[in-house]
């Protein structure tokens, strides 16, 4: 039997926009992906936008009881900036803060501890209209929002995160056009990378002054770049997709400075960001308690054969291109690449490059298309994801067997939720939704999660 330490976290996270629904109800205002499903709802699966998902907004005192259901120690969503402030600066909405502190409450209630983030993906439109993540006035205001949080929730909460998978964002929004405003534009890309980093040490510089008795960190997908070959051109492919991919962010983040090559690199290429002295300072002076990772697919790459031209424009691909490895094992609905040993990789370079700072999986799943067909005596026997998650877990044991300070494991998701671009099309969940009925039903992976977590291992 694969056995974890004691008092092993066990869980699952979910976001704000992703399951709250409710999207323009009581004083919510507009998000960028509110505002984008009205401009071109085509682009979402189904055309199903964000104005109702999984409505835990209305549901969740029924939808917290599903938490300790499935073997629940521990459980993670985000605040929806945009509801709490309305337009993300000024009045806080007391309506936000009554269903906040009732939702929390309950799931303390419950006996599980809460995992609260500050921001997954959903940016206020006001703020997105100002310059999003390129403008130092949203970093202000995003600095007020966490300090009001802290200030409203710091009571319930029981571990912060400052921000979900930064680096998403950034290329979703400035490099790969999947997330809102969806254009090419490096430049945009670095200062946005720039100022998140920025806006998350200043969120932990605000959360310090509380002197609460919780704990602060970021949650970042740590997906380890492995290189084709040993050919030197390959292996400086995957240590450039390395830099940009995982060091942009958990070397400012755990060790309070960004990797020399990757300021070199961006020198070279007069690419450096704005920013001051005193900025570098915040970011050295506020590090995290604590690091969340979230894994679903490793980032194999071999070196771009083809020459940049001088006046190209500056794109990660310049340095490196995807690998597709033959015999990869591929989970066909969401296209990503099953690679469990990557928990393994990933618990080693934090124990051996990262001080081996405390840290958790914040995500680890397997979206699937079309479960119904999996159902047996009325319930959808996922038994592919029980699979993922043992496979999974025990790269992971190895990893702490060995020393890694890894203190936890939470799946994506408890409940099936919207995905952003995907909407419904693939589920997560270890509780199934039914979309016309609102019905909610515990799946085989949900049973097997609960024994998992009374066992403490499998
Ligand atoms: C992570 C995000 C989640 C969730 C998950 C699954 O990157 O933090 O919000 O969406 O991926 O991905 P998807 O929903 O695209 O299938």
């Amino acid at each position: 039997m694969i056995k974890f330490p004691k008092n092993f976290y066990w869980g699952s996270a979910i976001s704000a926009t992703q399951s709250e629904g409710a999207s323009a109800k009581d004083n919510k205002t507009e998000t960028t992906w509110d505002r984008w499903y009205k401009e071109d709802p085509y682009k979402f699966y189904d055309q199903i936008g964000p104005e109702l998902t999984t409505n835990m907004y209305e549901n969740y005192k029924e939808d917290v009881k599903w938490l300790k259901k499935t073997g629940h120690n521990s459980y993670r969503t985000s605040i929806s900036w945009a509801r709490l402030i309305p337009g993300g600066k000024g009045e806080v909405n007391q309506k936000a803060v009554d269903f906040y502190r009732d939702y929390f409450q309950r799931i303390k209630d419950e006996g599980v501890e809460l995992f609260v983030n500050l921001f997954h993906f959903d940016m206020p439109i006001e703020m997105q209209e100002i310059g999003g993540w390129t403008s130092r006035e949203v970093v202000n205001h995003f600095v007020e929002y966490a300090d009001t949080a802290f200030k409203l929730f710091g009571d319930l909460v029981d571990r912060w995160f400052t921000f979900n998978e930064p680096i998403v964002h950034v290329e979703c929004q400035y490099l790969n056009q999947y997330h809102y405003p969806a254009e090419v534009n490096p430049e945009k890309a670095i200062q946005s990378a720039f100022n998140t980093q920025l806006a998350s040490s200043l969120a932990i510089q605000a959360f310090r002054k509380h002197e609460l008795d919780s704990k602060v960190g970021i949650i970042l997908n740590l997906t380890p770049a492995y290189s084709r070959s040993s050919n030197p051109n390959d292996i400086e492919a995957a240590k450039i997709a390395d830099l940009i991919a995982c060091k942009s962010f958990l070397d400012p983040s755990v060790l309070g400075e960004y990797p020399k090559e990757l300021v070199d690199l961006l020198k070279d290429y007069d690419k450096l960001p704005d920013y001051t002295d005193e900025d570098l300072e915040v970011i050295k002076n506020n590090t995290v308690d604590f690091l969340g990772v979230n894994y679903y697919q490793p980032l194999r790459v071999k070196e771009n054969p083809y020459e940049i031209k001088e006046d190209a424009i500056f794109l990660p691909e310049n340095f490196y291109t995807p690998f597709e490895m033959p015999g990869r094992r591929m989970n066909i609905y969401r296209g990503w690449e099953i690679y469990p040993k990557a928990l393994y990789d990933i618990a080693i370079n934090i124990r051996d490059n990262y001080n081996n700072i405390e840290w958790l999986v914040t995500e680890n799943g397997m979206g699937v298309e079309n479960e119904e067909r999996f159902r047996e005596n009325g319930q959808i026997n996922d038994h592919y994801r029980i699979d993922f998650f043992k496979e999974h877990l025990t790269e992971l044991h190895k990893g702490v067997e060995e020393g890694s300070n890894c203190i936890g494991y939470q799946v994506w998701t408890f409940i099936d939720c919207w995905s952003w671009l995907n909407a419904y099309k693939n589920r997560y969940g270890l509780v199934e939704l039914d979309l016309d009925t609102q019905e909610r039903r515990i799946k085989k992976s949900g049973e097997w999660f609960k024994t998992l977590s009374e066992n403490n291992g499998f």
